[in-house]
């Protein structure tokens, strides 16, 4: 008999969709939207319907494994616990903490999950990772100007003017956010697209604006040139809570448009039709995507478009906004990491650069690297460097459902539990809904929830008192401890999916920004003793194509590898299908550089620079410009994929974010095969 089940989505992805979930004789049929979800609206997007699939398929991993020479050989979990044991008081023994790294990123949004990170801080704090794969440019951008992270909530998009896509393309990436944008624009809103490529996005925009990548830095103080020129700015906002104007006042005075469109390659006259429409046609928003933080000046464009936001008196107010990111569930919900028991001072790997790092390090070397909820040797930059630092560590973990890059490269793995196999709570970093996902099937094969595996290994390594030997259930019940203050109980949140309280409709209201000067920083004098420029000034990316710099000539394109539609980073491959060609990386380039390397659809062409180079067959398009290479990242290394073999390792502006984008490249056509 079919019963259908109210739960959630757990993927990494602004969305964190309402799902319900269809059980028919103890198996999981279907995973549909949730009418009753104001957000969901009823319909879900692909790569949400593909864990169903990937929950049954036979690529998923359900016993433990143990690398015997070169092959896999299963093992009991009790081997599994043994040798993870073994070999964890070893090291600490005789190479101390700092010698094991735990490497987690975003597989899941369960909550439960941070119990990984809780088991490596109760045994006295691991080395850690430090800055992030995804947004830490913009993230700290928005500290230095505004002391926190506040979005305004979706809907209230609704109440824009003028909305701005910069480097953000919901129709791929933030499915659910577009009935929003429908609707605003049903009520006369102007939506503007500003991108290298002519994103999904773009077709239901008024505007398109292609930029040259890396740029927006640039765009976006010539803008602030023209609305200060023009008397266009709101004074009385800035009096009242903008600090550095006058600075940021004397940057802009120079950065006229004409300069701007030297950078950016957009003609003069949009560039100051665009900053009128953003100063005049208000409330406007900026929606913040994290395309145009991956390079090294990321930091600093973000907050050249906060700035925009503060000149205009476009903060605190209904329909206005930089969004770029601020759920404030940690407001919400009780910290598990268990970080009062790491040590104050522990080795940190930046992210940005984690092979260079792990590779390098002395005293002690890494001698084990755990993953978990992570496949950082196909998502992190800079594969060679990421392949060498996992040869020369001696140990290496890795849970996951499937046997990806990274676990083929381990020496031991744990199959861990999908969504639908144990209960959880899910909470979204990009939006404001919490969720609750009952365990709806028993755990296939022998996968186990993680827990289970952390309780057992808390127990073994004899650190059960710190860790807390406790159920599923009771871990949730305490987590929501202040969320009970407000009502959000186990019983509300079974009935669906709960609006956090403590996340604000409209960010920064009351204009009580967490800066040391109270105000919006234009002038960071936080970012200054970080050895950061005050103000938010343009500098040209590392890697660029922009014909102003010299040394492009031999890496003409910029290459830019994007996030796919059908899958969520390097997740799902198995699910896309051999049938579909997007099996082999696609290469889209532009009509006119197809003609000029003489190559046709379906040809194939290496796509190369110093780093690395990958493989991939040509799609021609107008929709890339003629000074950029798209690919989409995410292809398996052992699929022939790989797009990280290009990307540079190197640390950004703020934030240790990582620069992806500041990576240049040149194809070359594959004659014979
Ligand atoms: N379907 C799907 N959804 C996802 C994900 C996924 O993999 N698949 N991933 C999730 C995750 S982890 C994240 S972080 C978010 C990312 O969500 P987004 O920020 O929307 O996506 P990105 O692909 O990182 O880059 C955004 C856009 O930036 C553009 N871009 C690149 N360089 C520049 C530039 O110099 N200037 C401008 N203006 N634009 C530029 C790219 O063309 C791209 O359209 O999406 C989440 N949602
Ligand atoms: N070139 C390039 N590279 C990029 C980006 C880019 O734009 N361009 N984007 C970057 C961004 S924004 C991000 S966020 C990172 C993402 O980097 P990762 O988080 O490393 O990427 P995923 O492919 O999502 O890998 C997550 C893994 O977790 C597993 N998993 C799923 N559920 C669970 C679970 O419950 N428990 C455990 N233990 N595992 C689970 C999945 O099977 C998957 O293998 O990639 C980055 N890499
Ligand atoms: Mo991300």
């Amino acid at each position: 008999m079919a019963e259908t089940f109210k739960s959630i989505c757990p993927l990494n992805c602004y969305d964190s969709c309402s799902w319900v979930v269809t059980v028919e004789d103890g198996k999981i049929t279907k995973v549909s939207g949730d009418k009753d979800s104001l957000q969901t609206k009823g319909f879900l997007c692909s790569k949400a319907q593909k864990q169903v699939e990937r929950l049954y398929s036979v690529d998923r991993i359900k016993h433990p494994l143990k690398k015997v020479g070169s092959y896999w050989q299963r093992v009991s979990w009790d081997e599994a616990f043994d040798l993870i044991t073994t070999k964890l008081k070893t090291y600490i023994e005789n190479d101390g903490l700092d010698s094991i790294v735990h490497i987690y990123d975003s597989g899941s949004n369960g909550i439960l999950r941070d119990l990984d990170r809780r088991f490596f801080n109760c045994l006295g704090g691991v080395a850690g990772i430090s800055g992030s794969l995804c947004w830490g440019s913009g993230i700290a951008a928005q500290y230095y100007d505004f002391g926190g992270l506040e979005a305004h909530r979706w809907d209230d998009v609704e109440n824009s003017k003028t909305i701005i896509l910069w480097g953000r393309d919901p129709a791929v990436t933030n499915l659910h956010l577009v009935p929003y944008l429908l609707n605003a624009k049903k009520k006369g809103a102007k939506i503007i697209v500003i991108n290298p490529i002519e994103v999904e996005s773009v077709k239901f925009a008024h505007q398109f604006i292609s930029i040259r990548p890396g740029t927006d830095g640039a765009l976006a103080l010539a803008m602030a040139h023209v609305i200060l020129k023009n008397g266009w700015a709101d004074l009385d906002f800035i009096s009242n809570y903008v600090y550095g104007f006058q600075e940021f006042a004397r940057l802009v005075k120079d950065f006229t448009p004409e300069k701007a469109s030297k950078f950016t390659d957009i003609p003069t006259d949009v560039i100051e039709r665009l900053a009128k429409d953003y100063a005049i046609s208000k409330p406007s928003t900026i929606l913040v995507g994290y395309g145009i933080q991956r390079y090294i000046n990321g930091g600093q464009t973000v907050r050249a478009l906060d700035a925009l936001g503060a000149i205009t008196g476009n903060i605190g107010i209904s329909g206005g906004g930089v969004n770029y990111a601020g759920s404030n569930k940690q407001a919400l919900l009780k910290d598990i990491s268990g970080q009062e028991y790491a040590r104050k001072t522990r080795r940190q790997f930046p992210f940005p650069v984690l092979g260079k790092a792990l590779l390098t390090a002395q005293e002690p070397p890494v001698k084990t690297i755990f993953v978990t909820r992570s496949n950082p040797i196909t998502q992190a930059p800079n594969t060679e460097e990421m392949l060498l630092a996992f040869n020369k560590a001696e140990f290496k973990v890795c849970i996951d459902l499937v046997l990806t890059d990274t676990a083929d490269r381990c020496d031991l793995f744990l199959p861990c539990t999908t969504v639908f196999e144990e209960e959880n709570l899910v909470a979204s970093t990009w939006n404001y809904y919490l969720g609750y996902a009952p365990k709806l099937i028993e755990p296939l094969g022998e996968s186990r929830s993680e827990t289970e595996i952390f309780t057992e290994l808390a127990i073994r390594m004899g650190i059960e008192e710190r860790f807390k030997v406790q159920s599923s259930r009771q871990w949730l019940e305490e987590i929501l401890v202040v969320a009970k203050e407000y009502g959000i109980t186990m019983e509300k949140l079974q009935e669906g999916a709960q609006i956090n309280p403590l996340s604000p409709v409209v960010a920064w209201e009351n204009k009580n920004f967490k800066t040391p000067s109270g105000k919006i920083e234009l002038y960071s004098n936080g970012a200054k003793e970080n050895g950061v420029n005050p103000l938010p000034e343009y500098v040209l990316p590392k890697e660029n194509v922009i014909p102003l710099d010299i040394g492009h000539q031999e890496f003409p394109f910029q290459f830019l590898t994007v996030h796919p539609k059908d899958g969520l980073n390097a997740q799902f491959r198995q699910e896309i299908g051999q049938e579909d060609a997007q099996i082999v990386p696609y290469v889209y380039l532009h009509p006119q550089v197809a003609e000029k390397y003489y190559v046709r659809n379906n040809d194939f062409v290496i796509v190369e620079n110093e780093r690395g180079q990958i493989k991939g067959m040509v799609k021609i398009t107008s929709k890339v410009r003629p000074d950029v290479v798209k690919m989409y990242q995410g292809s398996w290394i052992k699929e022939g994929g790989g797009v990280n073999f290009l990307t540079p390792s190197i640390i950004p502006d703020m934030g240790e974010g990582t620069p992806y984008y500041d990576c240049v490249c040149n194809i070359r056509k594959v004659m014979i095969d």
